[in-house]
C-alpha cells in the first residue's frame, strides 16, 4: 500500500468569515437603509422578542441595546482588519454583502451609489493584500421594508427585487470576485428561522414557500453569474449538524433518518441536484403543503444548480424518541446530550469526527467540492491588563477540526477547497445579539454595553493559525 500524503491540497482557501450586520457597524450611514437585524435588540430574548408580535419590529433605545449598530466598525477600519488578515495568510475572506447598503428599501428603482462605492473599496483592499473574496449575497439581513410591506420571503415579489440586487453587484464585482454564495443558512428557513425567510410566526406552508421563492432566486442569480462569467463559481450554504440516533432501536434511527433528511439534506438536495426530493414530494401531500409554483420555476431550479457545497458546522445531535430526553441539549437543534461530547458555554457540543462525517456524507451524496465556510468556538474570553489572550480552548478547538478535515481528504476522498472559521474577527453574535460570545483571532476591546476602545489585539490563536496557514493544515 502506498503511503497516502497528508496535507491539504495546494491552493486550498484558507481563510475566515464573517457577515455585513454582525461587524461592519454604520448601521445608518450613506445612505444604507434599514434591515431585520437592524431591528434586533442584544441580549439573551432576542430570539423570543422577535418571534413575539408584540415585539414591533422598531428600534426603540430607551428598552434595548443594537450592538450590531456600532458593530465593531468594521465599515471605517476595515484597512486595518484586512491587514491583520494579511499577516495571517488568508487566501480568501468570506463577508456579506448588505442588501441595504445597495438598495436601502429592498424595491428601489436604482441602486445607492454609496453603498456600492463601499464595498468596491473593500473588494479591492482585499484583492491588494492577495485575499480572494467570498461573497455571501444574503447573510440573515433582509431589508425591513421587504418585511413590513411585503410580509417577507413569502412573497414572490422578493423574487424579482433579488434578483434585481443579484444583477447589481454581480455586474460590479464578477471580474473580481470568482466564489459566491447566495443565501446564508438557508436551511433555518425550514424551522421559519425569522433570520433567513424575514417572516414571523408563519405556517409550515408559508416558510415552505417562502424558500421556495429562495431556490428560485438562487438559481436566477446563478444564471446571471454564469452569463456573465462562465469561471465564477455559485455556492449554496446551509447548517449542517450530524445526525446520530441515540440508540439501535429501529424507530429511533428511523427518527434520525426523517430529521436528518428534512435538516441537512433538503435545500442541498434541491440546490445540488436541481428537483424537489421525493421525500419532501410526499411530506408536503402528508401535510397538506401545496406550493405555489410558476411556469419555468423547476426549469430554473434544475437547469441552474450550484457549483459547490458550502455549510456551516458548529455540532452534532442526537435524536431520540423518548419524550424526557427533547430539548435537553441546551442548544437551538433541540436533540439530547451526547455522553461522549463536551459542550461549549451554549450547549454547543463539540465533535471534530463529525465533522470527518458530515464531509464523507455530503460528498458521497452529492459529488461536488465543498467548502467549509463556517466553523468554530464561541467562547468568553479574558483578557489580562495588557490584552494578552491564551484561547487554548479555541486553538484546541479548530486543531482538531483541522485535523478532521485533513483526514476527510487524504483519507476518505473528499474533494474539500476551503475552509473560513466563523467570526475571524471578533463580531457582534447571531443568535445573542452580543459582542460577549468571541470566535475570533483578533479580540476587538468592546463589550455587550458598547464600551471599549475597539481596539483591535491578537490572540494567541492568531499566530497558531498564521503558521497552520503557512504551512498548508501540516502545522495543526
Ligand atoms: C451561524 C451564522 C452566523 C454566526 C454563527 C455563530 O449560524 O451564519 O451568522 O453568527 O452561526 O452563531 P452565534 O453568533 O449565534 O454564536
Amino acid at each position: 500500500m502506498t503511503e497516502v500524503k497528508r496535507t491539504f491540497p495546494e491552493n486550498f482557501l484558507w481563510g475566515g468569515a464573517t457577515a455585513a450586520n454582525q461587524l461592519e457597524g454604520a448601521y445608518n450611514e450613506d445612505g444604507k437603509g434599514l434591515t431585520i437585524a437592524d431591528v434586533s435588540p442584544g441580549g439573551k430574548d432576542r430570539m423570543k422578542l422577535l418571534r413575539s408580535e408584540d415585539y414591533p419590529l422598531e428600534i426603540d433605545t430607551d428598552k434595548y441595546t443594537y450592538p450590531n449598530h456600532k458593530g465593531i466598525d468594521f465599515y471605517h477600519r476595515y484597512k486595518e482588519d484586512i491587514a491583520l488578515f494579511a499577516e495571517m495568510g488568508f487566501k480568501t475572506f468570506r463577508m456579506s454583502i448588505s442588501w441595504a447598503r445597495i438598495f436601502p428599501n429592498g424595491d428601489d428603482q436604482a441602486p445607492n451609489e454609496a453603498g456600492l462605492q463601499f464595498y468596491d473599496n473593500v473588494i479591492d483592499e482585499l484583492l491588494k493584500h492577495n485575499i480572494e473574496p467570498t461573497i455571501t449575497m444574503s447573510h440573515y439581513e433582509t431589508p425591513l421594508n421587504l418585511v413590513k410591506a411585503y410580509g417577507g420571503w413569502k412573497n414572490r415579489k422578493l423574487v424579482d427585487f433579488f434578483e434585481v440586487y443579484a444583477r447589481t453587484i454581480l455586474e460590479r464585482y464578477h471580474h473580481k470576485v470568482k466564489y459566491w454564495m447566495t443565501f446564508n443558512e438557508i436551511n433555518t428557513g425550514v424551522g421559519g428561522s425569522f433570520f433567513s425567510v424575514a417572516m414571523r410566526n408563519a405556517t409550515e406552508q408559508e416558510n415552505f414557500q417562502a424558500l421556495h421563492h429562495q431556490f428560485v432566486a438562487s438559481s436566477i442569480a446563478t444564471k446571471i453569474a454564469h452569463e456573465l462569467n462562465p469561471n465564477i463559481k455559485v455556492g449554496c450554504m446551509s447548517i449542517y449538524a450530524t445526525m446520530y440516533a441515540y440508540d439501535s432501536n429501529p424507530q429511533t434511527v428511523l427518527a434520525m433518518k426523517e430529521r436528518n433528511r428534512m435538516f441537512n439534506y433538503f435545500c442541498n438536495d434541491i440546490q445540488v441536484r436541481g428537483e424537489y426530493p421525493s421525500y419532501a414530494i410526499s411530506y408536503f401531500k402528508q401535510h397538506g403543503i401545496e406550493l405555489d409554483i410558476l411556469p419555468g420555476d423547476l426549469d430554473l431550479i434544475k437547469n441552474y444548480t450550484v457549483d459547490y457545497l458550502s455549510f456551516s458546522y458548529y455540532m452534532s445531535s442526537v435524536i431520540s424518541t423518548d419524550p424526557n430526553h427533547q430539548g435537553v441539549s441546551g442548544n437551538f437543534l433541540g436533540g439530547t446530550r451526547n455522553p461522549f461530547l463536551e459542550a461549549s458555554d451554549w450547549g454547543w457540543e463539540i465533535d471534530p469526527v463529525g465533522l470527518r462525517i458530515a464531509l464523507g456524507d455530503l460528498y458521497e451524496r452529492y459529488g461536488v467540492p465543498l467548502y467549509v465556510s463556517e466553523n468554530g468556538l464561541g467562547a468568553i474570553d479574558t483578557p489580562d491588563a495588557n490584552f494578552v489572550i491564551n484561547d487554548d480552548y479555541r486553538i484546541d478547538y479548530l486543531r482538531k477540526h483541522i485535523a478532521e478535515m485533513e483526514k476527510a481528504i487524504n483519507l476518505d476522498g473528499v474533494d474539500l477547497f476551503a475552509y473560513t472559521p466563523w467570526g475571524c474577527i471578533d463580531l457582534v453574535s447571531a443568535s445573542t445579539g452580543e459582542m460577549s460570545k468571541r470566535y475570533g483571532f483578533i479580540y476587538v476591546d468592546l463589550d455587550d454595553d458598547g464600551n471599549g476602545t475597539m481596539n483591535r489585539y491578537k490572540k494567541k490563536s492568531f499566530n497558531w493559525y498564521k503558521n497552520v496557514i503557512a504551512s498548508n493544515g501540516l502545522d495543526e
